[in-house]
């Protein structure tokens, strides 16, 4: 497990926040409190709140924020929404913020299989935000971290992970179905 210090603090003032701007479901020009706008979605960047966690806690941590909060809330996605037109400034954020984050593709139901949770999209391996040689794992990397390396002049890309390693991660807010 890692702190929760501050959680009751961020849900009560991420929902006055609500309660004043009148937020949209996924698409918001306006986010909650601590989210960044993106090409008309909201997206909670963990260092935010200073949380970090395994792949599993990144993404119960986003959906239990999401649950308190009144929102469809789930590790981000890239390129899977039409409503989100901003996936370059979204990895450019990452690249700007230095750390390495989880977002919310897998492929542990069928190795090399990558597949976005939360929508159920594919995540092409021929995707041009894989790292060169990325990804190669096998069996035990199978959860997917926006690294940022300096053999990679600093510039966040896909990688296969260890899912039990502890990184910050990216929560998103999704449309209400
Ligand atoms: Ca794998």
């Amino acid at each position: 497990m890692w702190p929760q210090r501050h959680l009751s603090l961020l849900v009560a003032m991420i929902g006055m926040a609500q309660c004043n701007t009148q937020v949209e479901q996924g698409s918001a020009e306006e986010c909650p409190l601590f989210f960044t706008e993106i090409g008309g979605c909201c997206y909670l960047f963990s260092s935010e709140i200073d949380k970090m966690g395994t792949w599993e806690e990144a993404r119960a941590e986003c959906q239990t924020i999401g649950e308190d909060t009144d929102h469809i809330m789930d590790l981000a996605e890239v390129g899977t929404s039409s409503d989100c037109s901003g996936d370059v400034q979204f990895m450019e954020m990452i690249s700007a913020l230095g750390e390495h984050v989880w977002l919310g593709a897998s492929d542990a139901a069928q190795e090399g299989n990558w597949v976005w949770q939360k929508t159920g999209e594919q995540l092409s391996l021929s995707n041009n935000l894989w790292f060169y040689s990325d990804p190669s794992g096998g069996t035990s990397e199978n959860c997917l971290l926006a690294a940022v390396l300096p053999d990679y002049h600093n510039r966040a890309n896909f990688n296969d992970y260890p899912c039990s390693e502890s990184h910050h991660f990216v929560c998103q807010i999704f449309p209400k179905f």
